[in-house]
């Protein structure tokens, strides 16, 4: 049996000959047209960028290789007794587009677990931040941190051929996806609780094991398999997926990228919306006295927030013009473990009144919910109520998209990244506004 490194060398050698064709044939073909809307508006929609990890399509949502997030969910193998996949499973499932057997995932398990040690560096960088700072800088620092681990630039230095870029990238891809979670419950540990360790369980799976390093019962394992898998990765635009790119192809090594994809994440617009979202929840339950709001109260309450120049936090997406597939997985299992839970409530009845709100309102694009309007709550039944860090474990999914891009971008060649801008003035002049050369 191929190990999941032979089997991704042979995709890669089948897949180099439709890049080289594409830009030898087709290098000068036209795709797409630029507005000055797009140019002035983030780019949006502009066909610039490449991945076959994943695709998003507007109604429909994400496909990861293909296969919709309810096919992943049921093809992946699961681990003894879990309702929910192995994350690893995920990671190959996005390196090679093959859903690997069961014998496939517990063997990069096995993989896994013999690179999950954090150096103890990690540990003292954690413990020198104040108890009051934000995780995510804490992340962000620790991975930046083990730079200096990094394989891929060991053998830069030594003098590395191009097409064996990938070899280390993987080595260091599979460090750093192994370490991620340990970093995060050590951080959560450090900062938030008593009940956790940083003692790991190597006979547990990714997901089985980060429960257990905070110290969580069961199904807590499964919410944190959902929860990496559903965050994993959202094709290649968005900040985080961009932003790793980009760092990457400079040829920075994965943890200066990660830990710059790590930096876009924790924006309020991208990634921390899920902690937004719960804060703006308590803020509402607050108002209400501790009584369930109406219908009314609640349109009242979003009206409020968006009257004083706020979004909605959760609603709304720059490409989905539907609810979010990534929300309807949470709302399923919210529905059979939680049903009454009462931030729960809470959320189905914004999902009742802030789309024909948004609507009414005619601003936000998509009315709909994405994937952070539900996150925190279902974190916040299982005890994890320190909403400031819900973006870390978005963090942890979203680096194995991450990772398994850069993988390709390298074994693929893609080149360093470089728009063109240009000046307002150019602009003016180009549709007219201003006759050419004047200023
Ligand atoms: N509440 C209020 N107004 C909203 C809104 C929301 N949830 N979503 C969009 N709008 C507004 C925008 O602010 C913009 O207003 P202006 O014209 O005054 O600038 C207008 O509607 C048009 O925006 P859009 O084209 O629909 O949305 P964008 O592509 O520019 O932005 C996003 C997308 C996600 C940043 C935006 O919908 C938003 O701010 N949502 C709330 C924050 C959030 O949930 N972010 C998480 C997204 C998922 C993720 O990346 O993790």
């Amino acid at each position: 049996m191929k190990t999941l490194k032979e089997k991704l060398y042979d995709k890669i050698e089948q897949h180099r000959p439709r890049i080289k064709r594409l830009m030898k044939e087709h290098g000068e073909t036209v795709i797409n047209e630029v507005t000055v809307q797009q140019v002035i508006g983030g780019m949006r929609g502009i066909k610039s960028l490449i991945t076959d990890i994943s695709y998003l399509d507007p109604y429909e949502g994400i496909r990861y290789r293909g296969f919709t997030l309810p096919e992943v969910f049921e093809k992946l193998p699961k681990p003894y007794g879990g309702e929910m996949p192995c994350v690893e499973g995920l990671f190959y499932l996005f390196l090679t587009g093959e859903i690997p057997t069961e014998n496939d995932v517990a063997d990069f398990i096995y993989d896994t677990i013999n690179r999950r040690q954090l150096p103890k560096y990690v540990y003292e960088v954690i413990d020198a931040f104040p108890n009051n700072s934000h995780p995510m800088p804490i992340l962000s620092a620790c991975v930046m941190a083990m730079q200096r681990e990094s394989q891929f630039n060991l053998r830069y230095r030594r003098g590395m051929n191009k097409m064996d870029f990938w070899d280390p990238t993987y080595e260091d891809a599979l460090n750093l996806v192994s370490k991620m979670p340990i970093i995060g419950a050590a951080i959560y540990n450090k900062l938030y609780s008593d009940k956790g360790q940083n003692y790991q369980d190597p006979t547990l799976d990714l997901g089985g094991n980060f429960a257990y390093m905070l110290g969580k019962d069961k199904p807590y394992d499964d919410v944190a398999r959902m929860y990496f898998i559903i965050h994993a990765d959202h094709e290649a635009g968005n900040v985080s997926a961009h932003t790793g790119h980009l760092i990457a192809s400079s040829l920075s090594d994965v943890y200066l990228s990660v830990s710059g994809m790590i930096n876009g994440l924790a924006g309020p617009l991208h990634g921390l919306a899920n902690q937004e979202v719960l804060r703006w929840i308590q803020k509402l339950r607050e108002e209400m006295g501790g009584n369930f709001p109406t219908e009314e109260q609640l349109k009242k309450s979003v009206w409020d927030t968006l009257n004083s120049g706020q979004v909605i936090p959760g609603y709304g997406h720059a490409v989905l013009r539907k609810t979010d597939p990534r929300y309807t997985i949470q709302r399923e299992f919210a529905l059979s473990h939680m049903p009454d839970d009462e931030l729960f409530k809470y959320l189905e009845l914004l999902y009742k009144v802030v789309p024909p709100i948004l609507q009414e309102q005619g601003k936000a694009k998509n009315p709909w919910p994405n994937v952070d309007a539900h996150s925190g709550v279902i974190q916040w039944h299982y005890g994890i109520t320190e909403y400031d860090y819900y973006t870390v474990l978005f963090s942890i999914g979203r680096a194995i998209g991450v990772l398994s891009n850069i993988i390709w971008d390298r074994a693929l060649g893609y080149p360093i990244e470089r728009p063109k801008s240009i000046t307002t003035d150019m602009l003016e002049q180009m549709v007219g506004i201003k006759k050419k050369n004047e200023v």
